[in-house]
């Protein structure tokens, strides 16, 4: 993240999105889909308050299969539709639109009914930065645009993407911070690359990568770094010094941390969630 979160940024990128929000009938809440829960701001779910959401499990390519069905299904029974999407090969939203329109079919009714003809739905995306908003939007509006708002408080005129839906999408999205209070997420977000600058020690994100892995997806392990099942009883900082002699780096742990967080990040292992459904409690307010 080349953007330092400060408490004024904060107040500043949610007052923001809750201007907005009262510009639109439904809000696209984007999220990591390796971290339903981890890249995800809590807040939203007081900012949104009454209004109609739907999450997007976006980057699904990345993520375990399996793992992103049981957090839909989570997010259904909570009451929040939620699709798994790969925006980044797959060219088609429309389900995805129909389902927004869906959402807010009684709103669109009690317009018409009120002698609206075409009542075009508005919408907008939110979600913190790196989980693929304006992947999102350039495959709403069926071409590239230039997406801006990267970071928070860049005000400017709102536009709407036109969609052949009869929904439009505000072009710059809501952006608003992970929350980092406990370690862990920091090193979640560290590992699939929603935070990029240094906060954290490669080796630490190396290790906790490990620790996850051998408890989650040992085989993964076994297979990218060259170790045996038995390997994998070692502890965390004997198992990395041996899978950086075993990769051929000698005793350069530091050199084999970079490399275990670059292939977690670009998915060299395969594919993986780092959020696990006993971890939701409480999730959603
Ligand atoms: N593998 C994969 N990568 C994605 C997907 N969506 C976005 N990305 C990548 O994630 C990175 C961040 O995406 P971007 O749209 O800029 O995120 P934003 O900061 O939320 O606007 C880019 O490198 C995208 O190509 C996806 O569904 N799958
Ligand atoms: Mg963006």
């Amino acid at each position: 993240m080349a953007f330092h979160w400060y408490p004024g940024h904060m107040n500043k990128a949610k007052n923001q999105v809750q201007d907005r929000l009262k510009l639109v009938d439904v809000v696209i809440e984007i999220v990591d889909a390796r971290l339903p829960l981890s890249s995800r701001n809590p807040m939203l779910d007081s900012i949104t308050n009454n209004k109609k959401r739907v999450i997007i499990l976006n980057k699904s390519d990345l993520a375990d299969p399996k793992a992103s069905t049981v957090w839909r299904d989570y997010f259904e029974e909570h009451g929040i539709s939620a699709y798994i999407v790969d925006s980044k090969h797959a060219n088609n939203m429309n389900n995805l639109i129909n389902s927004i329109k869906k959402e807010v079919a009684q709103k669109v009714e009690k317009y018409q009914n009120a002698g609206v003809k075409n009542y075009k739905i508005k919408a907008m995306c939110i979600g913190i930065p790196n989980v693929g908003k304006s992947t999102i939007l350039n495959r709403f509006a069926g071409k590239n645009i230039a997406v801006t708002g990267n970071k928070p408080g860049v005000t400017k005129n709102q536009n709407w993407i036109k969609t052949k839906y009869d929904v439009d999408i505000i072009d710059t999205p809501g952006i608003l911070w992970p929350k980092i209070e406990d370690e862990k997420v920091g090193l979640k977000l560290a590992l699939t690359g929603a935070i990029k600058d240094s906060v954290f020690h490669a080796d630490d994100v190396a290790l906790f990568a490990i620790d996850y892995f051998k408890k989650y997806y040992p085989e993964k392990l076994i297979k990218a770094y060259k170790v045996t099942e038995e390997d994998l009883e070692l502890e965390n900082p004997e198992l990395l010094l041996l899978m950086t002699k075993k990769m051929g780096m000698r005793d350069d742990f530091d050199r084999m941390s970079e490399k275990i967080m670059m292939d977690v990040r670009k998915g060299t292992l395969g594919a993986y969630t780092l959020d696990q459904i006993d971890e939701a409690e409480n999730a959603i307010d």
